[in-house]
């Protein structure tokens, strides 16, 4: 059984679980346990014949570790049968759906013997679902929507939303009364793709700030509007939503829509846990006997049962603000209450950050200012669009210590690689452009194909002559797993081999990693001592943040390089650190922060030059 399936067998008794209204507690823990299973990039199965502790993974407790063992050994698991006997897991689909949460599916279940999508299709045709008690025609409509939305929303390349709320905030910032605005959500978090953009405001005339957000000239529709929100669709399809909350409020709302949900339920069941209440308005004690009882409290559920910010325009108003406030001003306030420190937006995916922050754990996460150098990036020999000189001066004005130039080489056909010939040329051009930057240390690197049977473009003689040489793979990604993984390796055990660029061959929205035992090829970096990007280039984030952070457990040195076609190109260091930050990286983890002396001394490593 592989991980995927494991996963799902996991959501599958999380839901379950959920829709027969057990224990939240337990609820959630498979579902952290599903989110870990799905980052794994070694297979459990194998874990599991090795006899390792699963118990040490993040999330993984005994029970779930012994449903693993099951699922690996057996192929099913006795947990998920005996729930499946009551409720069909196929009702965790129906979860999914706007309007329906564990209750519903549950009714659904129990009325009308609804088990799947299409018979929810069918119900609702029928009109049979709004007779449900509690459901009614607004609810039936809601489901029937979010039915027929087209499967997988689309979602923006982080960098290609950037500009737009960078105009949509200096637009706003010109309203008049505005104190504080900025962005939270997804972006905030700079996660690698934005689903949609949310905005948070605190200013003294919320009528006109909205009138300007609306009147915004990328606004093609104005999806809801009230007295303090509103949501728009820009031209690109792309949805703004605006909130505009008190000071009082600012903090306790930022984290809330910072979240992701996963991390925002998760601390507000550890207010629960000391008699407190935090919601998007601020952290309340609570006051009275039922107000302290968790199964009153909303945390659990997206059954619109939580504190909503749904998509009227009114507030939620009274439930959420009573008992005494202690704090909400800060996003601090929150974390304090709860008595973590303070968790940086890009750990916030409750993927152990909490229990970090419970321990003041949380690491020192790496910044741009680490940076000392950039080891990849191509230029007019190959195809860049700048001269060597030209790439040299960007690198320059960055301050960093030392750079590397690193075309390509033949076999990437249509970019013009560099044939031996035309590589001595290139050292050439190198060798006179060093003599006018002293300033910067100048690498000669190359960024040498990886063929189709793990041999490099590149003949020895000439690899030895690089200071610097990246491996990467451009073509015949189609080969079955193994070959893959093969391949890769054989390079890696390379003697020239410095830096696996761009491992899992992904592109964002444009094309799916190639099939590699990526936890093999980290194991082999780490014994090789060869550098494993993340190259930062925006469509590419690769390795992306959850294989960074199992790169780092696994001692494989990590180079954050910008990939730059041109040097504009240069600036996409800043994509780079935001998934490094999410990949929980330190300076110290990250080869490229090192000062020249010791960057050198890794060069050398292997006493080859
Ligand atoms: P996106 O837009 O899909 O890239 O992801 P987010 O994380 O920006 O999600 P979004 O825009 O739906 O909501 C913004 C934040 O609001 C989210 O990160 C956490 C919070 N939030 C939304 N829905 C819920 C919910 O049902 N429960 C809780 N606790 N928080 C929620
Ligand atoms: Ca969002
Ligand atoms: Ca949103
Ligand atoms: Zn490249």
């Amino acid at each position: 059984m592989n991980n995927t399936a494991i996963a799902r067998a996991l959501t599958g008794i999380a839901d379950l679980l959920e829709i027969r209204g057990e224990n939240p507690f337990k609820v959630r823990a498979y579902r952290r346990a599903t989110r870990t299973v799905e980052g794994l990039t070694r297979p459990l199965a194998a874990m599991v014949d090795a006899g390792a502790d699963l118990t040490t993974l993040p999330g993984i407790g005994r029970d779930i570790a012994r449903v693993i063992t099951e699922l690996v050994q057996t192929g099913e698991s006795g947990r998920l049968s005996d729930l499946e006997r009551e409720i069909p897991a196929t009702l965790g689909d129906l979860m999914r759906l706007n309007g329906i949460g564990p209750r519903r599916a549950r009714q659904l279940h129990d009325a009308l013997r609804i088990e799947t999508l299409a018979d929810l299709r069918n119900a609702l045709e029928r009109g049979d679902v709004e007779r449900i008690p509690g459901f009614g025609p607004k609810t039936a409509e809601t489901i029937r929507q979010s039915l027929s939305r087209p499967r997988g929303p689309v979602r923006f390349r982080l960098a290609d939303v950037e500009p737009i709320v960078d105009d949509m905030v200096a637009w706003l910032r010109a309203a008049p009364g505005i104190e504080r605005l900025e962005p939270a959500g997804s972006y905030r978090r700079r996660a690698e793709t934005v689903g949609d953009i949310d905005l948070l405001a605190i200013c003294s005339a919320p009528g006109p700030v909205v009138d300007r957000f609306t009147s915004y000239e990328g606004v093609s529709r104005v999806v809801a509007r009230g007295s303090t929100r509103a949501s728009v669709v820009l031209a690109s399809g792309m949805q703004v939503d605006l909130r505009i909350v008190e000071r009082e409020s600012y903090g306790a709302a930022l984290h809330y829509f910072t979240g992701n949900k996963a991390h925002n339920i998760a601390v507000r069941a550890l207010g629960v846990s000391r008699g407190l209440r935090i919601s998007e308005y601020g952290v309340f004690r609570v006051t009275s006997e039922t107000d302290a009882d968790p199964a009153a409290m909303p945390a659990m559920s997206h059954d619109g049962t939580e504190p909503a910010h749904g998509d009227g325009a009114g507030s939620t108003g009274s439930v959420q603000t009573s008992g005494q406030r202690i704090g909400g001003e800060t996003e601090e306030d929150v974390f304090r209450a709860v008595g973590m420190s303070y968790v940086p937006p890009e750990l916030r995916e409750d993927r152990g950050e909490i229990e970090a922050a419970g321990r003041g754990a949380i690491p020192d996460l790496i910044t741009q200012n680490d940076i000392r150098g950039d080891l990849h990036m191509h230029s007019t020999w190959s195809d860049g669009r700048d001269s060597i000189e030209t790439m040299v001066q960007g690198c320059v004005e960055r301050g960093y210590e030392y750079m590397a130039i690193t075309d390509h080489s033949p076999a990437v056909g249509v970019v013009n690689g560099l044939t031996p010939e035309r590589l001595e040329r290139q050292l050439r051009e190198v060798e006179s452009v060093r003599a006018n930057y002293p300033m910067i240390r100048i690498f000669a690197g190359m960024e040498v194909d990886i063929l189709g049977d793990g041999s490099l473009d590149l003949p020895d003689a000439y690899l030895d002559r690089l200071d610097i040489v990246i491996a990467s793979i451009h073509s015949g990604m189609r080969a079955s797993k193994q070959a893959m993984t093969d391949r890769i390796l054989r390079a890696i055990a390379h003697p020239a081999v410095d830096v696996l660029a761009h491992p899992t061959g992904r592109l964002i929205n444009e094309r799916e990693p190639y099939e590699v035992d990526l936890e093999a090829v980290l194991e082999a970096a780490a014994a090789h001592d060869v550098a494993v990007e993340l190259n930062a280039r925006p469509h590419r984030l690769d390795l992306c943040d959850v294989h960074v952070r199992r790169a780092r457990e696994l001692g494989v040195r990590i180079m954050i390089d910008t990939d730059a076609h041109a040097v504009g190109g240069l600036r996409y260091m800043a994509y780079g650190i935001d998934q490094a930050r999410r990949g929980w990286l330190a300076r110290t983890d990250v080869l490229n922060t090192l000062h020249l002396p010791e960057f050198e001394a890794w060069l050398r490593r292997r006493n080859r030059r």
